[in-house]
């Protein structure tokens, strides 16, 4: 009897650490669509610029191989504002493989503020950085154009 005693609580804790592990199972089913567990700067493949839904790196990545003036032109049904890339990406990498640097910018057509992302270079969180206006760069880009102005 002294044992079975001795045993009560450890089972009363286990069966609190069970709750928690199926806690945590149901909510990592639940963040599925939103957040990928492979969301990594490291998706992102030579050649091409990415970018993300959400900060950090997850939440697709979008894939973007040449100057794109328009990004309602990319769907991505997780995107809130429209369901394109258009005013969605809060995180980038550029993995170009020409050189050349890409220009994010803030309106359709390169138009208003513009923010560059030098080769090689990756920013994990769009709500600290600005475009060259002063606006915030989160939920805002529209545009993508590479160029040799942009470097570090
Ligand atoms: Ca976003």
């Amino acid at each position: 009897m002294k044992g079975w005693a001795s045993l009560m609580p450890r089972r009363g804790r286990s069966v609190t650490r069970l709750g928690v592990a199926t806690a945590l199972v149901l909510g990592s089913f639940l963040m599925l669509p939103v957040a990928p567990a492979s969301a990594a700067a490291s998706d992102c493949n030579a050649t091409q610029l990415c970018v993300w839904v959400n900060i950090n790196y997850n939440g697709g990545p979008g894939r973007f191989t040449g100057s794109n003036s328009n990004w309602n032109n990319f769907p991505h049904p997780a995107c809130p504002y429209n369901g394109t890339w258009n005013n969605c990406a809060s995180s980038a990498v550029n993995d170009g493989t020409s050189g050349l640097g890409v220009q994010l910018w803030e309106t359709i057509g390169y138009h208003d503020g513009v923010f560059c992302l030098p080769q090689f270079a990756q920013v994990a969180d769009f709500t600290n950085r600005q475009f060259n206006n002063g606006h915030n760069l989160n939920d805002r880009v529209s545009a993508n154009k590479w160029t040799s102005a942009c470097h570090d």
